[in-house]
């Protein structure tokens, strides 16, 4: 085997965000960007000579080529064994069930989820643990100093490995084995729902489409929901992975999934609709002429999930970030178990799934999941709906709003506001904070300011500590405000305002959200005075 040492010099970019490294593709291709990145995670994570390690993307741009790179390193750092998807493809909440399936030492995927792909557009990795969730905040800031000061990498010289057939070959002295990406994420999804009863549901005339938005999860879809579900040819759309997403933007929500919900809103709407996202682990929710939020996606999962086999026994406890709304916190009440609330970021649930202390997770940001991996997963969530309806009889709206008649309503909005000069956007967040010291007790109309702070969390398992993770502006009604800087965006900064009000009354249930917002949108534009600091009138995406 002829390793490689090869001279480079530090990058001081590499600092993973909410979901891994995610620059645009011309970064990654920059001379020694990716290998140093690989590299530095190679360093960190310690694997025993002869690990098995799983690699896998979602397709996009500089996927085929960034997959044979990461191949040849790992035979140079001394892996056994590395289960590749074929082509390079898996999807995020697949590459996490074949790690823990396998019990490999971790994985590799290759996303920047629901960001643009193309040439001009985004590339993104990140590093699973053993567990098949994302690497925790200790190590992503050791491979991030690590980034600082690696001086060369070992590569493998070898040619490229085939990865279009199913089988091992040998890449020196480590065995490269190319797996079919849908199988085991396939298998796992029928252990845990009832297949049986969503195929009867959809013999008896009950349509749906799910928009795979052409990326990963296409050959998902098209093999769990048509093929082992019978539902007809076309159900899935836009099922055709294409490294560009088609030039589309490949993130679920009302604005860039535009196409599902014109159908969704048409004169012979089906009664269920789905989209996921570049890497497959976002999910939306859609009814006939009716959008679910995340927020109750999970809360009516949470109430109704012992209808699915794989939960009949019931939930240890479910987790929500914090601008996610609180409607999961009142069914978890009302089930008598612990709700959490986390920073965003899928890597803050994985301690408390490992502890059994939830089964059950979601964040606003369209990702809802629970134990049986450990990300977030779309077709999962698509799947219980179908169980769910299945079982209930009843269509999406009805289910959503018989929810609300018993818990109440969180009603709910999140207003992004995508690529800012990033001083604008930091500008904002100083003024809002700075008002802190005076705002408990100030009224605003009909809210009165309960609290403010900048939510920091220390985890329950193993007390580490994250700061700086959003402003909160709580009111005494249960109201809130949040401000947050994204941290999955490669374009200067993206703000989000989340704004949440509770309302009991079922007979005000059927309100517009930005409708029963709009006082509380108000008090937020006056308390930050966004529009004159960042010079935007409107958001760029609402959900
Ligand atoms: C990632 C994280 C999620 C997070 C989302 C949005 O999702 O895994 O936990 O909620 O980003 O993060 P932000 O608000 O910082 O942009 P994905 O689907 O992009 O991997």
């Amino acid at each position: 085997m002829n390793i490689q040492t090869v001279p480079s010099s530090p990058f001081d970019d590499q600092k993973p965000g909410t979901s891994g490294l995610r620059k645009k593709v011309s970064v990654f291709q920059a001379p020694h960007y990716l290998e140093n990145f690989v590299q530095s995670i190679f360093d960190i994570i310690g694997a025993v000579p002869g690990s098995t390690l799983v690699l896998g993307g979602d397709g996009r741009y500089y996927n085929r080529e960034a997959i044979q790179v990461i191949l040849k390193m790992a035979a140079a750092n001394g892996f056994g064994k590395v289960l590749v998807g074929r082509d390079g493809i898996l999807s995020t909440p697949a590459a996490s069930c074949v790690i823990r399936k396998y019990g490999t030492f971790g994985g590799i995927i290759l996303s920047a989820s629901h960001n643009p792909g193309g040439s001009d557009g985004d590339f993104g990795i990140k590093y699973n643990t053993a567990n098949g969730g994302p690497a925790p905040e200790k190590i992503t800031e050791a491979v991030f100093a690590r980034s600082r000061a690696l001086e060369s990498y070992r590569i493998v010289e070898a040619p490229d490995v085939a990865l279009d057939r199913i089988g091992a070959t040998a890449l020196g002295d480590m065995a490269v084995e190319v797996i079919d990406p849908v199988a085991d994420y396939a298998e796992l999804m029928e252990s845990l729902f009832d297949f049986d009863a969503i195929r009867a549901m959809i013999r008896g005339g009950f349509r749906l489409r799910f928009d795979a938005m052409h990326a990963v999860t296409g050959p998902y879809g098209g093999e769990i929901l048509e093929k082992r579900l019978g539902a007809p040819a076309g159900t899935v759309i836009n099922g055709e992975p294409l490294p560009d997403f088609g030039k589309g933007h490949p993130d679920p929500n009302l604005t860039y999934a535009h196409e599902l919900v014109e159908i969704m809103n048409g004169a012979d709407a089906p009664d269920f609709g789905a989209a996921s996202d570049g890497d497959g682990d976002r999910n939306m929710i859609l009814g006939r002429r009716f959008f679910v939020t995340p927020s109750d996606s999970l809360a009516v999962i949470a109430a109704n999930a012992t209808l699915a086999p794989g939960y009949a026994a019931g939930l240890a406890g479910v987790a929500r970030s914090m601008p996610t709304s609180a409607a999961a916190d009142r069914v978890a009440a009302k089930l008598g178990i612990p709700c959490y609330e986390t920073p965003t970021g899928w890597k803050f649930f994985g301690n408390l799934m490992d502890a059994e202390k939830v089964t059950l997770c979601g964040e606003e940001s369209f990702g809802t999941g629970s134990s049986h991996v450990r990300e977030k997963d779309g077709l999962w969530a698509v799947l219980f709906w179908l169980n769910i309806l299945a079982k209930k009889s009843l269509s999406v709206e009805e289910i959503v709003y018989r929810h609300w008649a018993e818990y109440g309503r969180n009603v709910y909005s999140r207003h992004d506001y995508e690529g800012l000069p990033s001083d604008a956007a930091a500008g904002v967040m100083a003024h809002v904070e700075s008002q802190f010291p005076a705002l408990p007790g100030q009224r605003f109309g009909g809210y009165q300011v309960k609290f403010c702070d900048d939510f920091s969390y220390t985890d329950p398992i193993d007390g580490s500590v994250s700061t700086g993770q959003g402003l909160r502006i709580g009111f005494e009604d249960g109201s809130r405000i949040v401000f947050r800087l994204s941290g999955t965006g490669t374009e200067g900064a993206t703000l989000r305002l989340y704004l949440e009000a509770f309302e009991p009354d079922p007979a005000k249930h059927h309100a517009d959200a930005q409708q029963a917002l709009a006082g509380l949108i108000g008090i937020a534009h006056d308390l930050s005075q966004l529009k004159p600091r960042t010079g935007r009138e409107q958001p760029t995406v609402i959900t």
